[in-house]
């Protein structure tokens, strides 16, 4: 939003927090807000056309359109390891931390889990605790975020380009404001390349994935990535026996998701710090003073889960929602979402799901989908009520085409061949394996979502 001035790369929680409240402030939405309401049930009332809308506080409300806005990522994902209740120490999800803080010091720490937020959450914790284990199952790749403040120049610069910059964040693949360079990763020699490689890691970021276009198409492109990437780790960590658990990548770069970081694989340098290969030792059980592996027991005082989440459905499931004639839609999406456009579900008339699943939401910079989805359905209801329509839901045949596109697509890429990723449910046992986001990229998606709108909502079923 303009006239707020971020002040660094990736600015942290409370700033973030601070934005937020100044934009709900300067649109003046805080009157439209009930704030500390959990919805606990949504139920599709056909004879009246409404949502009917329950919060745990017992609060009922009644509504023409259901709009979700939950989020892909805020379910937390606690493993069913055995023995948490037994542990005599304090234990965290990340996901749900608590708002004044945890304080590690003089404290032995354990951290499962090294996704992005475990990379992210381990630095920290080492600096802080007198000891830190950490606890990782899959190996993963990283690349220095480089945060740091932004300059003035930088500010002037996004100030006097803000419509260019907005531009190409609206015309590119991941919704990032650079482009994806249209080179191959084969099309310069391997000097060359080195030193876009080193330059990028230089700049930090996610940059380097756009360096080149075939890194997540063709898979030689990507094993290339992916050396560079795992050797990077070999010259950083000093320990090569944890140097090799490290690099010990089965997947390939960005077919999982590509964490950024500060100072991470720095932090196995400290003496503070141990690192546990659950590959070759798991998880027995938690017992009442730490973890128990299948070679030891490690004695914490504080347990850190750092293990993701139910991504995508799990906060729409969250919301125990139900369409016509009382279908759970946890029950319609028993074999895995599907959708149109990641917007509709078949059987529930008149919701919108926010970057549901079938839509490009966690694969962009997440705030260009929540964008484009919220124009499309502002637009959308309002050309239904210019045209006294009150019903939209898609239409069957529309959901089973758009279900091959998002399969189609992904298959076309790497990311399917990664077993063992969140894109696919994989990390919650039970949940079945289907690719969630389309992966045909923003800019393709915002051209079929515009589309489909200027062609009258073409499958959607209106009335009123
Ligand atoms: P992620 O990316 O899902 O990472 C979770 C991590 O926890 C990952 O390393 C998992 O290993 C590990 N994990 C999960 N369950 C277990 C059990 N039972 N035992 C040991 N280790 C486990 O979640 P994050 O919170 O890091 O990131 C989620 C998104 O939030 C992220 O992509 C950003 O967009 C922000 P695995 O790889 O499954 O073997």
């Amino acid at each position: 939003m303009q006239g707020w001035e971020w002040s660094e790369r990736y600015p942290s929680q409370p700033e973030i927090l601070r934005y937020l409240n100044y934009a709900a402030d300067k649109l003046d939405l805080k009157r439209d807000i009930t704030f500390g309401a959990r919805v606990v049930a949504a139920q599709y009332d056909e004879a009246a056309n409404l949502w009917r809308v329950r919060t745990e506080q017992g609060a009922e409300y009644a509504a023409r359109y259901l709009i979700t806005a939950v989020g892909c990522l805020s379910s937390a994902n606690l493993p069913k390891i055995d023995g948490i209740a037994d542990f005599q120490g304090k234990w965290y999800h990340t996901g749900e931390w608590p708002h004044e803080g945890v304080d590690f010091s003089g404290k032995r720490v354990g951290v499962i889990g090294t996704g992005s937020t475990g990379i992210q959450a381990i630095p920290v914790i080492a600096a802080a605790a007198k000891h830190l284990t950490v606890f990782q199952r899959t190996a993963n790749y990283s690349i220095p975020a480089r945060n740091a403040p932004l300059t003035d120049d930088f500010k002037k610069y996004v100030r006097e380009n803000f419509a260019e910059i907005r531009d190409v964040m609206r015309s590119t693949v991941n919704g990032h404001p650079w482009r994806i360079a249209d080179r191959s990763v084969f099309d310069v020699s391997d000097e060359e390349r080195n030193e876009i490689f080193e330059k990028a890691w230089e700049k930090g970021g996610l940059r380097l994935r756009a360096e080149f276009r075939d890194v997540l198409t063709n898979e030689e492109a990507n094993e290339i990535v992916s050396a560079f990437l795992q050797k990077k780790i070999g010259q950083i960590v000093k320990d090569p026996a944890k140097a090799a658990i490290l690099a010990d990548i089965d997947h390939g770069f960005g077919t999982k998701r590509p964490p950024i970081d500060t100072g991470y694989f720095e932090t196995y340098n400290r003496d503070n710090v141990a690192l546990v290969n659950l590959r070759a030792e798991p998880i027995e059980r938690i017992t009442a003073t730490g973890v128990k592996t299948s070679k030891g027991e490690y004695p914490l005082d504080i347990i850190v889960f750092a293990t993701g989440f139910d991504a995508m459905t799990g906060p729409l499931f969250n919301l125990n929602i139900a369409g016509r004639d009382g279908l759970a839609l946890r029950d319609v999406w028993r074999e895995g979402p599907r959708s149109y456009l990641g917007l509709q579900v078949v059987g529930f008339p008149n919701l919108f799901t926010v970057t549901g699943p079938g839509s490009p939401s966690v694969l962009t910079n997440m705030p260009v989908a929540i964008e484009q989805h919220v124009d499309w359905i502002t637009r959308c209801i309002a050309d239904m009520r210019a045209a006294g329509q009150t019903r939209i839901e898609a239409k069957p045949d529309a959901v089973d085409d758009w279900m091959v596109q998002v399969q189609e697509v992904a298959n076309r890429t790497l990311f399917p061949k990664t077993p063992h990723s969140w894109y696919l449910g994989a990390n919650v046992p039970g949940k079945p394996r289907v690719f969630m986001p389309y992966i045909g990229g923003m800019a393709r998606y915002r051209r079929i979502c515009d589309e489909v709108a200027e062609k009258g909502y073409e499958g959607f079923a209106l009335g009123d």
